[in-house]
Order: C-alpha cells, then sequence, then structure tokens
C-alpha cells in the first residue's frame, strides 16, 4: 500500500523513527501523456502532465503539509498558522485536522477560490480574512509566529521545501530518467526551488544522470520575478499566483539560473486559453494557475525554443474542481429546452 510521500522517501527526508507520521497519503500523482495537446501546438516533444490535483486535498501542497505538520507535532507545537492564496490554508486544514492541532489561515478577504474556502471551513481551521493581500497576510503571519507560540507552516518553511522536492523524485521515477524541461507556475515561489532541490538530490544519489532546466511562469499582471521588483498590488484571474513579493524569490532565481531555465510571464488570456484546451484536448481539469505552466510551453513552442524530441513535463499543481466561478465564466450560452423529444433534438443540433 502507499503510505504517503515520507514513507516512500524517507531516505531523503529529515525525519527519524520518533517523528510522528501525519500523512493522507498524498503523492504517487499521475504522470501522464499529453499527445493530443502535443500535437495541438508542437509535434516533437515529448509531453507528459504531472496530475497534482489527485493529492488528497487537491494540490501539490500535502507533499508540504505531511512534512510541516509530522515536523510541527515531533517539536511538540499545539497550533500552526499560514498566510494562503487558498491552496496552503486547504492543505494545513486538512493535516492539523488529522493531527489533532489547531490551524489559524490568513487569506486575502474576496481573492480565494470557493473549494478552497470550502476545504478550510470543513476541517475546522479558523478563517481568517484580511483586508489585504496574500503580500500582507504573509507578513503578519510571519510576526504572529514569532511573537506567539504557532508554528508557521507556510514554504519558508524548510520541511515544505523537503517534502514538495519528493514530487522531483517521483517523476524521474515515472519517466526512468530525468525530463529536460519543468515548466511549473510560480506565485511565492517554493516549489520551483523544492523541485530543484528534488532533482539534484536524485542526481547526486545516482538516480538520475542529468538535470532538467527549470522553466518557471507567473501571470503578467504579477510577476515580480521576472520585473525583478516587488508588484504591489499584483492582479490575475490565476488567483492562487496573486502574489507580489514572493517569499523565495531567491531560491527560484537560483534553480533557475543553475538549471539555466527561464522565467517568464503568460497573459491572463493566454491562462485562460491554456486551462480550457488542457480540459477539453486531454480530459483533464487542472486550476487556472496550473494552466500558466501550460501557457508557457505553448508560448515557448511558438518561439522555436523547445527543441525536437526534448521531454517536457508541465506540472499541474491544483484541481480544477478548486475554482469553479473562474471555469463557469468561460460558459457557452447554455441551452435550456422545454422538456419534450423534439425540441431537446433540435437544441442538440440533431433535429
Ligand atoms: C495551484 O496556497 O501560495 O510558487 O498560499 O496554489 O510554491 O507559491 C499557492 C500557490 C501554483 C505557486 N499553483 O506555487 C498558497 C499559494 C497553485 C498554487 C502555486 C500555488 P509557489
Amino acid at each position: 500500500m502507499w503510505r504517503g510521500v515520507i514513507d516512500q522517501y524517507r531516505e531523503f527526508l529529515p525525519v527519524t523513527e520518533r517523528t510522528p507520521v501525519i500523512t493522507l497519503h498524498e503523492g504517487n500523482t499521475p504522470l501522464i501523456r499529453a499527445d493530443r495537446l502535443r500535437e495541438a501546438h508542437e509535434n516533437r516533444i515529448e509531453l507528459f502532465l504531472k496530475c497534482e490535483g489527485a493529492n488528497p486535498t487537491g494540490s501539490f501542497k500535502d507533499r508540504g503539509m505531511t512534512m510541516a505538520l509530522s515536523k510541527a507535532l515531533e517539536e511538540g507545537a499545539a497550533a500552526v498558522i499560514c498566510a494562503s492564496t487558498g491552496n496552503t490554508s486547504a492543505s494545513a486544514a486538512a493535516y492539523a485536522a488529522r493531527a489533532g492541532c489547531r490551524a489559524i489561515v490568513v487569506v486575502p478577504r474576496g481573492q480565494v477560490a470557493v473549494g478552497k474556502l470550502s476545504q478550510a471551513i470543513m476541517h475546522g481551521a479558523m478563517l481568517i480574512q484580511l483586508e489585504g493581500n496574500f503580500d500582507k497576510a504573509l507578513e503578519i503571519v510571519k510576526g504572529v509566529s514569532e511573537k506567539f507560540q504557532v508554528a508557521w507552516v507556510n514554504s519558508v518553511n524548510p520541511f515544505r521545501i523537503e517534502g514538495q522536492k519528493t514530487a522531483a523524485f517521483e517523476i524521474c521515477n515515472q519517466l526512468e530518467g530525468s525530463p529536460d524541461f519543468v515548466f511549473i507556475p510560480v506565485g511565492n515561489a517554493g516549489n520551483i526551488s523544492a523541485y530543484w532541490k528534488g532533482f539534484q538530490e536524485y542526481r547526486r544519489a545516482g538516480r538520475v544522470s542529468r538535470l532538467p532546466r527549470m522553466m518557471g511562469w507567473q501571470a503578467e499582471g504579477a510577476a515580480p520575478l521576472s520585473l525583478g521588483r516587488v508588484v504591489e498590488h499584483p492582479e490575475t484571474v490565476a488567483s492562487a499566483i496573486r502574489i507580489g513579493n514572493p517569499a523565495s524569490w531567491k531560491l527560484a532565481l537560483a534553480a533557475i539560473e543553475e538549471s539555466q531555465g527561464e522565467i517568464g510571464v503568460v497573459s491572463d488570456a493566454e491562462i485562460l486559453s491554456a486551462y480550457r484546451q488542457v480540459a477539453q484536448v486531454e480530459g483533464i481539469y487542472c486550476e487556472p494557475a496550473s494552466a500558466a505552466a501550460v501557457a508557457g510551453l505553448i508560448k515557448c513552442s511558438r518561439e522555436g525554443k523547445i527543441p525536437p524530441g526534448a521531454r517536457v513535463v508541465c506540472i499541474l499543481t491544483g484541481h480544477g474542481l478548486k475554482d469553479p466561478e473562474t471555469a463557469i465564466t468561460l460558459a457557452p450560452p447554455l441551452h435550456v429546452v422545454e422538456a419534450n423529444l423534439d425540441a431537446a433534438a433540435q437544441a442538440m443540433g440533431l433535429g
């Protein structure tokens, strides 16, 4: 039986036999070949989608949260706290419930997708809605964790990064080797840093012989890394990555530089187009932030940046059901028909 990422990758993680393992059996997510999407844009690469929405709370955050909660409990914490654009709060709430620990989550009011809010509520977290954006929430949570006895479980917590790096191990195992390019959305910049750490450790351990290029993608209105400056009022339809001052800024830039990768920017229109394509061409429903990685790949393919034969993985970081409201804004005119066969057939274009 798969028992989660700590059990599976224990030798690579800072845990001992005394660490209580808080797990929802996260990880082991599908890596799916995407031939139809590839054909639509660039027919000479090998394209795979890493479906992190298949984690227990519907995002990659669970890989980090199993570590963060296990270590918090080992260290005797009675409460955890995080700021969040949504997914971190959902995951922290679920793992805290499992650990029997209090969770306090601070989110920007009116800027979190409804599925994510529902998770924090259902798992019994204390939900604080801040009159301010994510960056402000992060600042406040940092202050609270320094002043009071609560464990800070944002990705500045090194245990989060340790857990999240396991996704890189999994991709290497699933491909039986390293990919050439990894396309990944960037918000607070923890995940791209975690992946790079994971690939490097796997190579050092002799499990793979090469390293991929890390290709990070931000939304145009929330692109501090590519602009090289803090964005005071970040704006994008991809609310998960509406972040103007990422905590892991330096680590992310190091990952990009060391891997000879790139940090790029895509517009909201490009994000929504990729979001719809992944769903309609491959049957995989990811959230808008995840689609930023696919939009980045489409852009690079168009610019001829990906060499033929390259093995490419896009990280689909979260499930589409997290944010049904954005999906519904894309709905074509809805068919409402009288309850009889002829009217229905006509509406179907068959009559
Ligand atoms: C679906 O939940 O920051 O660059 O507070 O939910 O590691 O921040 C979420 C980020 C990508 C960006 N895709 O990852 C939060 C939060 C999805 C996300 C990112 C997030 P990082």
